[in-house]
């Protein structure tokens, strides 16, 4: 059937599943040929809506800067084939990190699967060291659920094991490594695995669009390729599907699409993930759909370690919206974590005198941070500036766990292609007031405290510098 494999091939996709029908019986007893994907960009749906694929119709999501592995039926069961092996793959343009994954990428290809779908998964190891597979969530038998040495016995580099099982419940899963597991997936082995309902389900609204990515973070010193594997808490990339703003592409939609954004957390720490311009509902968690009258509004949700939320809401307001960490430390990339405030201090005397040994030397942070947004710093090879990306009104002084949703009147149904900025109808964006100014009234009074201080206000004078017009960088 060479539509299918054309359209693997359309999906920027190597290798290229071949449906059962054109496969003879001693390819089937093959493994299923490896599908690879080395490319960061965002594939659309896997198959358009209703479309069988050999297997049973579902709606599909599309998997941030990631794809949907192809597979092959074999006498009743969907065949995948994930490879275990080292990866690069560009967090961002101007970096690259070297990882472990799966089929070219980290984090691996979704999953997708339809609610009592038997599952059959050829697990093939190219790292130098044993790995597993853990299938996060899912109600499957013990000897499946792939923790090394208690449910199974490790898979040696080289080697190929089978996890065969039937995909029972609908919901949102990942999967992961359960060996060396600080290591592998401080290297980026994950991936996203989603069981479509088989029928209509109560709990399970249809909806236009459906994306899905994981969370996760790094620690890769500025200047090099590979992170640390030991850090605990003190990573320093923050990633939506291993890319950092400005690297994550925006989730394009259409006004008044529903739309369901699956998240998974497999960094060390919580998110609390915001929406801006819409509430949303929480409509499902790692246990599967929440009940209806749990439900309630929301615009920021927090997604604690090793949990899954699914978020739905009718992108109604026309716009470019912020979806991002609320954590301000995971919207900034490597590079200035730890660097001194210096909010205040007049560096003038101090600068003067390092410029006469170092003419490039740059006095930052006296003003704030946010000249970093738009300076030319130079930086190591391979690393992030700390805040940037440009939107249409100057820098945007975001990194890590930041992107778009971009929300058009004029957006074709199933079109994921980024329509560029929004183009605001005249009188509604924010505008520089340029009446007189108010003399604030703390200049003359103690401030607003609730009862009158006692004694004299101290006569202590703070010597602050006020800001100053650029002087020009
Ligand atoms: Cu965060």
């Amino acid at each position: 059937m060479t539509s299918r494999r054309a359209f693997i091939q359309s999906l920027g996709l190597t290798g290229g599943a071949v449906a059962a029908a054109s496969v003879s019986p001693v390819a089937m007893a093959a493994l299923p040929e490896l599908i690879m994907k080395e490319d960061p960009n965002t594939a659309p749906p896997h198959l358009p809506r209703g479309v069988t694929g050999a297997g049973r119709p579902y709606n599909p999501v599309v998997t941030l800067n990631g794809w949907t592995l192809p597979w092959r039926m074999n006498k009743g069961v969907k065949e995948f084939h994930l490879v275990a092996e080292p990866v690069v793959r560009e967090i961002a343009p101007g970096m690259n990190a070297h990882l472990w994954g799966y089929n070219g990428q980290s984090p691996g290809p979704t999953i997708e699967v339809v609610e009592g779908d038997r599952v059959r998964i050829f697990v093939t190891n190219r790292l130098p060291e044993h790995t597993t597979i853990h299938w996060h969530g899912q109600r499957l038998p013990s000897g499946m659920d792939g923790v090394g040495g208690l449910n199974q016995p490790q898979i040696p580099p080289g080697k190929t094991f089978v996890y065969e099982f039937v995909a029972r419940r609908p919901g949102t899963f990942m999967y992961h490594p359960h060996a060396d597991e600080m290591t592998q997936m401080a290297m980026g082995m994950m991936g996203f695995w989603v069981t479509h309902p088989k029928e209509r389900h109560p709990l399970i609204d249809e909806v236009d669009r459906d994306f899905c990515f994981l969370l996760n973070a790094y620690d890769i010193d500025p200047g090099s390729y590979t992170p640390k594997v030991n850090t605990m808490l003190d990573f320093n990339l923050w990633t939506f599907n291993s890319r950092a703003f400005p690297g994550i592409d925006s989730l394009n939609v259409r006004q008044n699409d529903r739309v369901r954004i699956r998240v998974g957390n497999l960094t060390m720490t919580n998110h609390p993930i915001h929406l801006h311009g819409h509430e949303f509902m929480v409509t499902g968690t790692d246990g599967g759909p929440t009940p209806k009258g749990s439900r309630w509004p929301e615009v920021t949700t927090d997604i604690a370690v090793g949990q899954m939320r699914q978020v739905e809401f009718i992108a109604n307001e026309a716009g470019d919206w912020a979806f991002h960490c609320h954590k301000s430390h995971h919207t900034m990339n490597a590079m200035g974590h730890d660097v001194p405030t210096m909010i205040g201090v007049d560096h003038r005397e101090a600068a003067k005198q390092i410029t006469d040994l170092i003419p490039d030397y740059m006095v930052m942070g006296e003003r704030g941070m946010a000249d970093m947004g738009e300076m030319e710093m130079p930086l190591p090879d391979n690393t992030l500036p700390m805040m940037t990306g440009q939107g249409p009104y100057g820098a945007v002084e975001m990194g890590g766990m930041f992107t778009v949703l971009k929300v058009r009147a004029e957006q074709k149904a199933g079109d994921y292609a980024d329509p560029g900025w929004y183009k605001q109808p005249p009188g509604t964006r924010a505008y520089e007031w340029t009446g007189p100014a108010a003399e604030p009234p703390r200049a003359k009074t103690q401030g607003g405290q609730s009862m009158p201080a006692t004694g004299k206000p101290a006569a202590t004078e703070v010597q602050v510098r006020k800001p100053g017009p650029h002087s020009g960088h």
